[in-house]
């Protein structure tokens, strides 16, 4: 199997981030965005993924907020997974993963069909995220879902606090992805009868 590993950087205006991403990892991370939440939370997508991280935000506009850091992260993270997709031969495709973290129960179901959609239900409040906000989660998720080229529908069906919400939408994103990206032995093709995914 050819190595589903990449290293990437994205340079603007705005921000300067490196990163380096595994898909066949173990989990392991080494994750500084400047918003400690973030990293976090990234350090969850990562470890329930089992995709090595490797990530710096080497300068940024943060001043301004975390608009930008996230948006651009999310960017490239999608980006560079895309990459490590390839044409997708041999990947499982689709996958769902259901995350309960005491008082929350989220939902995630990911289709690596070749598009970008996403779609939020339920509700993230801004309290108790540090210096993350429930927008800004949606817009990490939605803009991650456009350039990694995936459907990601993501449910809250319970929860009170953000802080378990958006960990269990972390967590449990990793989950489909390591799923949905998981090499079927049996499948030697594009899992397409369409011939491509693109
Ligand atoms: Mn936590």
């Amino acid at each position: 199997m050819t190595k589903r590993k990449i290293t990437n950087s994205r340079k603007t205006n705005e921000t300067t981030i490196e990163i380096l991403i595994n898909i066949d990892g173990n989990g392991n991370s080494n994750i500084n965005t400047g918003n400690e939440m973030f990293d976090h939370m990234l350090s969850q997508l990562s470890k329930h993924g089992l995709i090595d991280i490797e990530l710096d935000v080497v300068n940024s506009d943060s001043g301004l907020g975390w608009h930008h850091v996230v948006e651009d992260v999310g960017l490239l993270l999608g980006q560079s997974l895309s990459k490590c997709i390839g044409d997708g031969t041999g990947i499982t495709r689709t996958s769902h993963a259901y995350l309960p973290l005491d008082e929350t129960l989220v939902r995630n179901v990911i289709d690596f069909g070749g598009r970008g959609y996403f779609k939020i239900s339920g509700y993230i409040g801004d309290s108790d995220l540090g210096e993350l906000s429930g927008s800004l989660i949606t817009h990490f998720l939605e803009t991650f879902s456009r350039e990694a080229k995936c459907n990601l529908f993501t449910t809250v069906l319970e929860g009170v606090n953000n802080h378990h919400i958006s960990e269990a939408i972390f967590k449990s994103l990793g989950i489909v992805l390591k799923l949905a990206l998981t090499i079927d032995p049996r499948r030697n093709s594009i899992p397409s009868t369409k011939g491509t995914i693109s």
